[in-house]
């Protein structure tokens, strides 16, 4: 390493992902496995990501990180994990004109420098952990991102992990020249959260919760890219931009622990669950893929309540919106809507604009408050149009 200072850096951009079968519970909690497998969107980077800046220099002192601005510690073990996975990948690197060679062995001894932004509200149940860990490592294909999604009114003060593991996996994966496949670097990303590993594709992804004891197979594989069903448009409204009461980890620990029906729902209903969901997406089946969402994201609130203490992560407006949701559905054949203005469309006379109103948007599909889990109430958040 020349002796002279330096700082090299790289930028890298993830999209966060939402779960059509979810991720809920841990066969182990240090290499984070689960107890099922679980399937995914990935959402368009435009609108909801992770960027995440990583930087080395011989005058750094210290492994340190930024989340939105402010510092967070490093001391964690899954940052810990993370790290040195990464530094074991690592490759030499070299930059001709600025006569800055790295080696194999420089990156063991040489610090770094993570600066992650998230243009959503983290900890609010829109995965923030998982786009922010899997930016810490990988190249993205720019064209490898996202269903189209339409994002209102996020904030993106709060503060969490999350979603960000995948970020800065993918970052630091660039930064050391890191070689593996996407498979490995899944599976370093999910040692810093379980749902980031998924973000690592565009489209929809599954995450193989694998046999393996070291997590080896524990891995997230591409089913099919962003452009196999590119008029499925998902909706997201934020009614709450709260940090969620109990974390994700702490909420599966416990359901783990507590829950009769977590089992039941890994052994007996998820498997044949993941099936049929596959075969949705494949034959583009929007109402098979809609009834498999909405019955799995109940399933797993069901998992929330069977847990001892209870934990409630959909609230009276929630519920509220669920109910015209369940309306708009029967309906109007047009997805899964739970949102105040979709009881105004219900009641105004014709067919709702966003129905039919653009040719493009054939199909609907919201993913709004009981999936983004957010416990507080802030009715009329987000308004009709
Ligand atoms: C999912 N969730 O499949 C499910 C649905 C929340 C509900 O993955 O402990 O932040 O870091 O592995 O990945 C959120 O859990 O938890 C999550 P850890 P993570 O998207």
């Amino acid at each position: 390493i020349p002796t002279r200072k330096w700082v090299f850096m790289v930028t890298a951009q993830t999209a966060t992902n939402i779960a059509v079968i979810k991720y809920w519970g841990k066969r182990d909690e240090t290499l984070i496995l689960p107890i099922n497998d679980s399937i995914s969107v990935t959402l368009d980077p435009a609108h909801l990501c992770t960027t995440t800046t990583v930087a080395v220099s011989p005058s750094f002192e210290k492994d340190r990180m930024w989340l939105n601005g402010k510092e967070i510690s490093l001391s964690g073990d899954r940052y810990q994990n993370c790290l040195r996975e990464i530094r074991s990948c690592a490759s030499d690197v070299e930059d001709e004109k600025k006569g800055i060679k790295i080696t194999k062995k420089d990156w063991e001894k040489l610090y770094l420098h993570i600066d992650s932004h998230n243009n959503f509200p983290t900890a609010a149940g829109l995965a923030s952990s998982a786009a922010g860990f899997a930016c810490l490592g990988l190249f993205r294909q720019p064209s490898a991102l996202g269903s189209r999604s339409r994002s209102m009114g996020l904030r993106r003060d709060t503060c969490c992990f999350g979603f960000n593991t995948v970020n800065q996996v993918f970052a630091l994966a660039k930064l050391m020249n890191v070689k593996e496949d996407q498979g490995k670097l899944s599976a370093i990303a999910r040692q810093g959260s379980g749902s980031a590993c998924r973000s690592l594709y565009g489209g929809f992804v599954k995450w193989n919760m694998g046999k393996a004891e070291d997590g080896s197979d524990s891995i997230a594989v591409q089913l099919a890219d962003e452009k196999h069903w590119d008029d499925l448009v998902i909706v997201i409204a934020v009614v709450s931009s709260r940090q969620k009461e109990t974390s994700s980890t702490t909420g599966m620990h416990e359901s783990v622990e507590t829950s009769m029906l977590i089992q039941h729902r890994a052994e007996e209903v998820v498997p044949e669950r993941i099936i049929q969901m596959e075969e949705a997406i494949k034959n583009h089946d929007f109402l098979s893929f809609a009834r498999l969402t909405c019955a799995d994201s109940n399933q797993f609130h069901a998992v929330c309540l069977d847990t001892c203490p209870p934990i409630f992560y959909m609230n009276d407006t929630s519920h509220r919106q669920a109910f015209a949701s369940l309306f708009f559905y029967a309906h109007l054949d047009c997805g899964i809507v739970i949102i105040n203005c979709v009881e105004k469309w219900n009641r105004s006379e014709g067919t709702p604009q966003l129905a039919t109103g653009s040719s493009h948007c054939r199909r609907l599909l919201f993913f709004l408050s009981h999936i983004l889990h957010s416990r507080s109430v802030e009715s009329g958040a987000v308004e009709p149009g």
